[in-house]
């Protein structure tokens, strides 16, 4: 543990360490070596694969980034006043911009005490506590520089004062099924009865509008599902050629979720010199980069059954596009 920045209203943390630093290699190593080729979404976001994401988020195809928004600003005061809240503890929080709204919410009620973002980039984590502290009067921050996937721990436990946890942006469809499932009932460890986790989960739909957000017409989304291959060339001392893999999106029916993938066009041998490996891809071969599931609110309702949680209030946009979840330990 590493104490960045402490000032009156700001502690921020790290918890990342050379453990963490392996997570691309062995992710690599596992993924590249299976008769399936996979890598976790989590490696798209280097700082040039988060600024496409951003892009991705204003591309008139993608869709979930307004719905969320609109579910937001429509429902904040209403999430605040049902919960009480006074505490925002925010899993991969990013610019922030989904957090403001909500703590502008609990300001309006006047229980606005605390918040608490978990992100891998130190520099967002830092930049948006500070820009939150100029505008919240009061506000504190306790930043955590780590993953949900491991540093779950290290958020402050709940309090006197009922809190939120968040995890918005449809993330959680990021999970298969079962992994799903288990961080689901890790994210549950966090609250306490009056506790809320507060769930942004895209919803099953027309699989033209969903395969368009997810291959857009500029080719915004294609460059960042290659980026993968960018970092992984960075980091792991690779010569994968970008340009040489089609990118690949469509929506599986049956298992209600987009997948991307990396297409090889022509057969092709890639050295990561780092792990002293050599992957041979076929023409036409695939790699997996991501899954993105849809939900029903059945769906969703299971998967907090499951995890030991239940559904305690559903909001949608008009359009379900989207939906934000509140639910509660059981
Ligand atoms: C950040 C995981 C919610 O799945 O829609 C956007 C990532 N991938 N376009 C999503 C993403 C391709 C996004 N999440």
């Amino acid at each position: 543990m590493r104490p960045l920045t402490r000032s009156a209203d700001i502690t921020i943390e790290s918890f990342l360490s050379e453990a963490d630093e392996r997570s691309l290699a062995n992710d690599v190593l596992d993924g590249l070596t299976r008769p399936f080729k996979e890598i976790p979404p989590k490696h798209f976001y280097d700082a040039r694969g988060s600024e496409l994401f951003e892009r991705i988020c204003e591309l008139p195809e993608y869709y979930p980034t307004r719905a969320e928004r609109a579910i937001l600003l429509a429902r904040a005061d209403g999430i605040v006043r049902r919960t009480g809240a006074g505490e925002l503890v925010e899993l991969g929080s990013g610019s922030a911009e989904k957090a403001r709204i909500l703590l502008g919410a609990m300001a309006r009620a006047g229980t606005l005490r605390r918040y608490v973002p978990l992100d891998v980039s130190e520099s967002a984590l830092e930049a948006a506590a500070h820009e939150l502290v100029d505008e919240f009067d009061g506000l504190e921050v306790r930043g955590v520089i780590g993953d949900f996937e491991r540093h779950l721990g290290h958020v402050p436990a709940t309090g006197n004062t009922p809190r939120i946890v968040a995890l918005l942006g449809g993330t959680i469809g990021n999970f298969l099924p079962g992994t799903r499932r288990r961080r689901l009932r890790e994210i549950g460890r966090l609250l306490g009865p009056r506790d809320r986790l507060l769930l942004g989960t895209d919803l099953v739909k027309d699989p033209a509008v969903i395969e368009a957000a997810y291959d857009d017409a500029e080719g915004v989304t294609a460059e960042f599902n290659r980026n993968v291959l960018h970092v992984i060339n960075r980091e792991l001392e690779a010569d994968f050629s970008p340009s040489g893999f089609d990118h690949i999106a469509f929506f599986d029916r049956r298992h209600e979720w987009v997948e991307m993938r990396l297409r090889s066009q022509r057969p092709c041998t890639v050295l990561v010199g780092d792990l002293g490996l050599r992957v041979d891809f076929a023409a036409g071969e695939e790699l997996r980069t991501e899954i993105s599931a849809k939900f029903t609110r059945a769906r969703v309702e299971e998967d907090f059954r499951a995890a030991g949680l239940t559904l305690d209030a559903w909001y949608t946009d008009p359009d379900e596009l989207f939906a934000l979840s509140l639910a509660a330990r059981r």
